[in-house]
């Protein structure tokens, strides 16, 4: 199922004029206290986020899964899928491969298919956390922190098979995450991890093209329980250095200990240019990868601010890759997914509506009460309106959740691809 610029319009006429009372009114209101309403929307149309090829299906836990009907059950689906969710919210414009679960057969036609969505690929990822069929080595006891060197051997071998996937595809990224580990105190030498893991890192880096980034994710436990290699953005930032100017950290919202302060671990990393790629999701205890904005929209906000902030001051720091890292487990994955763009661009947006000028004022007089107003002014804004425009401008859907049901996008999906229909992936 393909939906058009067409559909798209003529559902868009009926609400015309009533965005347009509710958008002049707030552009209004900026504009008098000295924004460049352009130059917001510009911003917001511009800010693209990736949709990874594992989130179109639905998720599970270790107790079940739920199946959800018409899910696409190739890569050619899953495209499609990011196509549809693009055409109606314009932001999702690239889609995120993991390997091996997303091998294209045919690269011409892969690559003509997503061309045709107006979607580019990001991130290609790598996987040494599930063990392959017909490989010689298993990751039970670890990848490229193994004991083993033909473990090691096999898992960067893997990783620079991912990178020439992805050469191919004209991606510019591999995300790395290891699962490595252990589960037990005593049962594995943590320097030693630490050591095979940098080792492999550096060896995975050489393979890396010069247009290329390598990004290096950290989490705290799961699947270990005990430790995990790299385990926060400290070590992963370390080890980014190790490997080079080309390495950089990535950070995934849900991978974090609560209440950590992930706004300060962005103005960290972008101080230093080693914020590379970002993974959107919720969380109330641990990865538990909900809809982004759902549990905790202010802390979401605070992070833009210090994206912002970081976007607009750090040119040491490249343009980040930003990828939404959720599952569905019993809403609709298409219907999630355009909720957590939502999300992210309404923080997107009061983020930018931030007055930095005035908040550095603040901060240098320490009047810590105004501080907080200035902040809370900006998250205060009802920003929906400047979020419909900048998808108008782009020729997208003034409401795509409404329009995806209007449209009875599942059923269709349901009529092309059957009921049974299952997505590969977690
Ligand atoms: C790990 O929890 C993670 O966030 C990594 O990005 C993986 O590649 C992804 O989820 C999919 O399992
Ligand atoms: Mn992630």
């Amino acid at each position: 199922m393909r939906i058009d610029k067409n559909q798209i319009q003529d559902s868009n006429a009926a609400g015309l004029v009533e965005h347009a009372d509710r958008f002049d009114f707030l552009a209004n209101a900026l504009t008098k206290k000295g924004y460049d309403v352009e130059a917001i929307l510009q911003k917001l149309s511009d800010f693209q986020v990736a949709i990874p090829s594992w989130a179109l299906g639905a998720g599970g836990t270790r107790f079940g899964r739920f199946g959800y009907k018409g899910e696409p059950s190739d890569l050619n689906q899953k495209i499609d899928d990011v196509g549809l969710i693009h055409a109606l919210t314009q932001t999702a414009g690239a889609i995120s491969l993991h390997i091996p679960w997303d091998v294209p057969s045919d690269y011409t036609a892969i690559k003509d298919l997503a061309t045709s969505h107006d979607i580019v690929f990001d991130a290609v990822n790598s996987n040494t956390f599930q063990d392959q069929k017909n490989a010689s080595e298993s990751y039970k006891f670890g990848s490229l922190s193994n004991t083993s060197k033909a473990v090691r051997d096999q898992a960067i071998e893997h990783n620079i098979d991912v990178i020439k996937i992805g050469d191919k595809l004209g991606s510019k990224s591999l995300t790395v995450w290891l699962s490595d580990g252990s589960n037990f105190p005593g049962q594995s030498n943590f320097q030693a991890a630490l050591q095979n893991t940098q080792d492999s890192l550096v060896e995975i880096y050489k393979s890396l093209p010069d247009d290329w980034k390598l990004f290096i994710e950290y989490k705290p436990y799961e699947p270990n329980f005990y430790s995990t290699v790299i385990q926060d953005w400290g070590t992963s930032f370390m080890l980014a250095n190790a490997c080079g100017d080309k390495a950089y950290t990535l950070v995934d919202l849900g991978h974090h200990l609560p209440n950590t302060n992930i706004e300060q671990i962005v103005a960290t990393l972008m101080m230093k240019g080693k914020l590379g790629g970002f993974h959107f999701n919720d969380s109330k205890y641990g990865d538990d990868d909900l809809t982004v904005g759902s549990v905790k929209p202010y802390a979401l906000f605070l992070i833009f601010n210090a994206l912002v902030y970081g976007m607009e001051n750090n040119p040491q720091n490249p343009y980040p890759a930003w990828m939404i890292d959720a599952s569905h487990n019993i809403k609709d994955p298409l219907e999630d997914l355009i909720q957590s763009l939502d999300a992210i661009q309404e923080a997107y947006a009061k983020a930018l509506l931030v007055d930095q000028k005035l908040l550095s004022e603040a901060q240098e007089d320490h009047d810590v009460v105004k501080c907080q107003e200035i902040i809370q002014d900006a998250y205060r804004t009802d920003v929906r309106p400047l979020l419909e425009k900048a998808r108008l401008n782009r020729g997208g859907a003034l409401f795509p959740l409404q329009l995806y049901r209007n449209l009875d996008v599942r059923n269709e999906l349901i009529k092309e691809r059957g009921a049974d229909s299952v997505a590969s992936g977690l």
